[in-house]
């Protein structure tokens, strides 16, 4: 079987991004297929998390790998979060829907995610680090929010603006 192409990502301030997804009814054969492209647009954009919401693709599918060696694919369909630390971090995040843009968001350091995997198996991740806050940023993805939604209006503005006339002058080209 080829490897499928890499899917488009949706870049803030596009609309699409705000859309709440919904629940996967059925594991099959057309979900498999969207986790396969969505890891390929994932590798391909380098990154470590990608929603199927930034795919324009609106059910609770997330694919995530923050491996070294990029061979540890995670997959959550319908992810749940069971439990959360108390304790949180201030890190810095990036998304692959919002090109360039680096700044501090604070997370629970620990999470415990009830969810089920690519073959409708359901099971508990248990995550701390890298791993907690990639969760923590793709499930915001699935209710429609963008991390820069935790930044000053002002700060959400001129992000606002600039991937604008980014995205114009890319039009232009
Ligand atoms: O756009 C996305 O949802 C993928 C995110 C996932 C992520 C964001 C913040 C912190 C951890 C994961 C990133 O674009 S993946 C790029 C990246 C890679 C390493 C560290 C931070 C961000
Ligand atoms: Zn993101």
């Amino acid at each position: 079987m080829s490897k499928p192409e890499p899917l488009p990502i949706l870049c803030f301030p596009d609309p699409r991004l705000r859309t709440v997804a919904q629940p996967v009814a059925v594991v099959d054969e057309r979900i498999q297929q969207q986790i396969e492209r969505m890891f390929v647009t994932m590798y391909d954009a380098k990154g470590i998390g990608l929603a199927a919401t930034q795919v324009d693709w609106h059910e609770r599918l997330i694919v995530i790998d923050v491996s070294e060696e990029r061979n540890e694919p995670l997959v959550l369909i319908n992810p749940e979060v069971v439990w959360a630390s108390d304790e949180k971090r201030k890190g810095e995040e990036g998304c692959l829907s919002v090109p360039g843009i680096y700044d501090g968001v604070e997370r629970s350091v620990a999470v415990k995610v009830r969810a089920l995997d690519e073959k409708g198996q359901s099971r508990t991740v248990e995550a701390e680090g890298l791993l907690a806050v990639c969760i923590q940023h793709e499930m915001d993805h699935l209710m429609g929010k963008v991390f820069v939604e935790y930044l000053s209006p002002l700060k959400r503005d001129r992000i606002k603006t600039k991937l604008l006339k980014a995205q114009r002058d890319a039009e232009r080209d």
